[in-house]
């Protein structure tokens, strides 16, 4: 097979290169690992961007969106003794979130590439890439047969455990990481969820409160590392969330048997550069960000964004101009986004072995939140995502 960009990996970051590329009349072929419904089973994010929606509304994905999801202009943060609060994030940047899952856009970037007639390959095993530096290919098997695609680019969209960032050699490929010992359980309840999107940080540890609609609850709360999904029942679960949570919000929180119940590790994780000869990489491929500030999706539509305007650039006005700075300009946003991830992580968890100075240190960040407009306008700027540049 031929095509101008290989994209490997059919998750939201090479769907929606495909479907901006195939806007402006470039070909390319998505491969993917998985069935397509084995990639819509996965339940992910929730929270998306100002930016996000607004490119989700410029490529004609916002249909489902705009009617079935549900603004957001701030997130209510309890905290164990204190009063709440609610960070105005609209106030602060004029700018509108929006909360809808990721399994929805998933949907809706299949339905447009089947409507567009654009290829797709699932199932695919063994993928190796080749000659990044000179003319590249893409090799894989498929029900036991090897196949090949000859290409421009490869879009390296393969998620954190593809094999895109690999290829980029060792002597090249810088990697920045953070683990952390705990990780995020998450239930969805088919029951109205609370008013608000909410964090809450309690001695015991982090909890949220989040939703798909309004009759789909999606709730968190940090575990060990260690721990499995058996070792947590749906009791276990309400007991520890209304624990977290203060008593004078337990009337929101509507329990049910859960349908779906999975523990997320929490990373941080960055791999530079982002391009290597003819390979681009884009969404969770280059970089993981803990779950706390709901940007890894948001992350891999601003990819997409330098990635395909720098495509669009090379073949339609013979300009790298953009292909040349991509790994610069993403990166840039790659780390204002790990950094309010770390730090919102770092403000609401509890970690293992911290000692009554690291309590008093997060007591006082949140009393400074809490206090200063400032502070809050700060932290809006960042959670609200930056905006793209030029
Ligand atoms: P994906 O979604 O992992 O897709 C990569 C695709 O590549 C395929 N693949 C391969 N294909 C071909 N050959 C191979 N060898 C391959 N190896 C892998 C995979 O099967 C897959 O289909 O990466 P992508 O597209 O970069 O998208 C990134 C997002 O999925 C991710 O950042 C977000 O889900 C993160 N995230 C959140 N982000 C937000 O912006 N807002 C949120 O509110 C938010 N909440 C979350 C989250 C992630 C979570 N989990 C489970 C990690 C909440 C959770 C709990
Ligand atoms: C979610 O709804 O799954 C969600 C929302 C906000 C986050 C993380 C996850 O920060």
């Amino acid at each position: 097979m031929r095509t101008q960009v290989c994209i490997i990996g059919g998750g939201p970051a090479g769907l929606f290169l495909a479907h901006v590329l195939h806007a402006a009349g470039i070909e390319s072929i998505v491969i993917e690992r998985q069935t397509k419904n084995h990639v819509l089973s996965r339940i992910r994010a929730g929270v998306l961007e100002a930016g996000t929606v607004d490119l989700l509304r410029q490529y004609g994905l916002a249909g489902r969106m705009d009617r079935d999801g549900m603004p957001k202009d701030g997130t209510r943060i309890f905290w164990e003794g204190k009063a709440d609060f609610w960070i105005d994030v609209i106030r602060w940047t004029g700018k509108r979130m929006m909360v809808w899952g990721q399994t929805q856009i998933t949907e809706d970037l299949y339905a447009a590439r089947e409507r567009d007639g654009g290829e797709m390959v699932f199932e695919v095993e063994n993928v190796a890439l080749h000659d990044l530096d000179g003319a590249p290919s893409v090799t894989f098997d498929r029900h036991g047969e090897s196949q090949r695609i000859d290409c421009d680019f490869i879009a390296g969209c393969d998620g954190f455990h593809g094999p895109s960032r690999m290829a980029i050699p060792a002597d090249i490929r810088r990697e920045y990481e953070r683990a952390y010992p705990f990780g995020w359980l998450g239930i969805m309840v088919e029951k109205p969820p609370m008013k608000e999107i909410a964090y809450a940080y309690h001695s015991e540890g982090f909890a949220m409160a989040s939703r798909r609609n309004p009759m789909l609850s999606r709730y968190y709360v940090q575990v060990p590392s260690t721990d499995k999904v058996e070792d947590w029942s749906d009791d276990r679960f309400w007991e520890a969330l209304h624990r977290r949570l203060p008593e004078h919000a337990h009337g929101e929180i509507e329990t049910g048997p859960s349908i779906e119940k999975s523990i997320a590790p929490l990373r941080s994780f960055v791999a530079e550069p982002m391009r290597w000869g003819k390979l681009f990489l884009a969404g969770d491929a280059a970089h993981i960000v803990p779950p706390t500030g709901a940007k890894g999706l948001n992350l891999a539509f601003s990819d997409v964004f330098y990635l395909s305007r720098a495509l669009i650039a090379h073949f339609r006005e013979n300009s790298d101009r953009y292909l040349d700075s991509y790994s610069q300009m993403a990166l840039r946003r790659v780390w204002a986004a790990e950094n309010i991830s770390w730090r919102m992580t770092k403000l609401l968890h509890v970690f293992p072995g911290e000692d009554p100075f690291d309590q008093k240190i997060r007591q006082n960040d949140f009393d400074l939140l809490a206090g200063s407009e400032d502070i809050q306008r700060a932290f809006a700027f960042e959670y609200i995502g930056l905006p793209f540049e030029d």
